[in-house]
């Protein structure tokens, strides 16, 4: 098959600024990159998607561009990318870019001379609007927090941003736009980068006339994702996207595309319609919100995952995450950072790494990397972050009430720097870290568990090789067994000749998981726990977050 390596992928996301720092300046940087591409070799992930490293004011760390064919200075230069995308290449795997078309950096040329006049040839390049009554155009708020409209005061106009105040949203309306667009991705192709995610895709096309969100509660600004994500008019854009830049080339695309459901996957990776290799959806991790739903509902997250893997089957192709740098960690939330440290990471990592999609891991999530608590605001970097805290504060609530939401909740929490060892600053570097490494870094580390064969390391290298070994894993049909059961999630992958069984207790009881088939301890092909020799058998005890995968035939 044509796309077969995108398919047959397993990916490894970085972050740049907290995955290695080689030149003691404390940042991440590229160079750090190539240092760790063995580790990334050796762990059997092939496909690496990098978190944006253009030249970049750092806003909201890279995704506000100011050149997108420069590199950001923290990060290293021009050469250093080549010689990553060799090293790369070189190791046999492929390096995908992240590209940011939504928006600009307020100090992007483009923007500068949008915001120079009202009569500049860019004006249009961006969403600018006259006030109303002496306010912003609409009540949009932005996903960052506060008004999605900063005024400027020189042409007395606002401008649109659904991100951060410096990530003014590009006029996809505007052809001149989308074609610089275009322009700046097929330098890119042509450099030989393998595929691209696109970021905050889903988000290109405004509701036309940018109305006001339906206001009862008489709040000051209203949540506006329905005014700004996947609208109508969209896959007009995404063709023409398609068809100008990639459609030639055999790279891998994976927009990341929030706000859309599974039943209109067709016309985003179907066979027919399909624009994109494959999305990033974010249904089930929906489910989960430090605020107002704690707690993982197993029963929920089953419906939703398996109406994406049945939605797509035969027609289109899953992208597969459970963590990313805007979530917190996975261990943390769903799982139990505590007392079922190790069991939880791995049974979280065999429930979802298991189906049918291409698998993608982000930093850290390999070792088990927990949230953390830093007591001050000052210990933290997000924009995102930084705005709730201000605007709460401005509402009146109180610091350690504040800090409580954005421990559980902030990005942050999977962005402090990779924990390589038990060194100073977790051997990510010799200087002072931009964000302070998680203090667990002691006993939570990359050194410590390479060298233990029950580590969470470990178990991720058995899994991501027994997934490349066995073909049933990318290919094979996925059916849900036990829906209604409230702790265990259990599947089945099925192939022409083989048929898997994927068993897991994602709770912190006993569970006892009853199948209409039997399996036998010899066709045990991967577990968290050591598991008593048996022989064929149909009901099986699990321990708490255990996870177990047999080969059924
Ligand atoms: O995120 C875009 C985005 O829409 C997210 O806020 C998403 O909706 C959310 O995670 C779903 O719960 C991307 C990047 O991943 C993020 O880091 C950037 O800050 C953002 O775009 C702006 O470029
Ligand atoms: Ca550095």
């Amino acid at each position: 098959m044509e796309k077969a390596w995108r398919r047959e992928a397993v990916g490894y996301q970085i972050y740049p600024r907290s995955f290695q720092d080689s030149n003691g300046d404390g940042i991440g940087d590229l160079q750090g990159v190539i240092e760790r591409l063995d580790y990334i070799k050796d762990l059997g992930t092939d496909v690496i998607w990098i978190c944006p490293m253009y030249k970049s004011p750092n806003d909201d760390n890279g995704y506000d561009i100011s050149d997108y064919q420069d590199i950001m200075e923290d990060f290293g230069t021009m050469e250093d990318f080549d010689q990553l995308l060799e090293e790369v290449h070189s190791r046999d795997m492929k390096l995908i870019i992240d590209l940011v078309l939504n928006h600009t950096s307020d100090e992007h040329p483009w923007f500068v001379e949008s915001a120079s006049s009202k009569d500049d040839p860019k004006r249009d390049w961006y969403i600018w609007r006259d006030g109303k009554g002496g306010k912003e155009p609409n009540n949009w708020e932005s996903i960052f927090g506060g008004s999605a409209w900063k005024y400027d005061e020189k042409t007395d106009q606002y401008f649109l941003h659904v991100f951060s105040t410096k990530q003014p949203d590009l006029n996809w309306e505007n052809e001149e736009v989308r074609d610089a667009l275009y322009d700046t991705v097929n330098w890119w192709l042509d450099k030989g980068i393998d595929g691209f995610r696109i970021d905050a895709i889903s988000h290109i096309k405004k509701r036309p006339g940018l109305p006001d969100m339906p206001n009862p509660k008489k709040k000051k600004y209203v949540s506006s994702f329905d005014m700004h994500m996947n609208q109508k008019g969209i896959h007009t854009f995404l063709q023409e996207f398609k068809d100008r830049t990639y459609s030639n080339y055999d790279v891998m695309t994976v927009g990341e595309a929030n706000g859309v459901k599974a039943d209109e996957a067709e016309l985003w990776v179907g066979k027919e319609n399909g624009k994109m290799d494959m999305i990033f959806q974010f249904e089930h991790l929906g489910l989960w919100d430090a605020e107002t739903n704690p707690d993982l509902d197993i029963v929920e997250l089953k419906k939703v995952l398996s109406r994406w893997q049945k939605g797509l089957e035969g027609n289109g192709w899953n992208a597969l995450f459970i963590e990313n740098h805007d979530k917190p960690r996975v261990v943390s939330t769903w799982g139990d950072d505590k007392e079922y440290w190790k069991e939880s990471s791995t049974a979280m990592a065999a429930m979802y790494f298991l189906m049918q999609g291409t698998p993608f891991i982000y930093q850290g999530q390999e070792i088990g990397m927990t949230n953390v608590q830093f007591p001050s605001i000052e210990d933290y970097d997000d924009v995102a972050v930084k705005n709730l805290y201000r605007l709460k504060r401005e509402e009146g609530v109180k610091h350690q009430d504040i800090m409580e939401i954005i421990w559980a909740s902030s990005r942050d929490n999977s962005r402090t720097p990779m924990q390589w060892s038990d060194e100073e600053n977790s051997g990510f570097t010799t200087g002072t870290p931009w964000m302070k490494v998680n203090p667990n870094y002691k006993t939570i580390n990359v050194k410590a568990q390479e060298k233990d064969e029950h580590s969470i390391l470990s178990f991720y290298k058995r899994m991501i090789s027994l997934k490349k070994e066995e073909d049933v894993f990318t290919y094979g049909i996925y059916d849900l067994l036990l829906p209604e059961d409230e702790q265990i999630y259990a599947y089945t992958r099925t192939g022409e000749k083989d048929k898997m069984l994927v068993v897991t207790n994602l709770s912190t009881e006993d569970a006892v998981c009853e199948l209409d088939f039997k399996v036998s301890s010899e066709n045990l092909l991967l577990s968290n726990h050591a598991v008593e020799a048996h022989t064929p058998e149909s009901v099986l005890s699990l321990k708490p977050y255990e996870a177990r995968v047999y080969r059924v035939k």
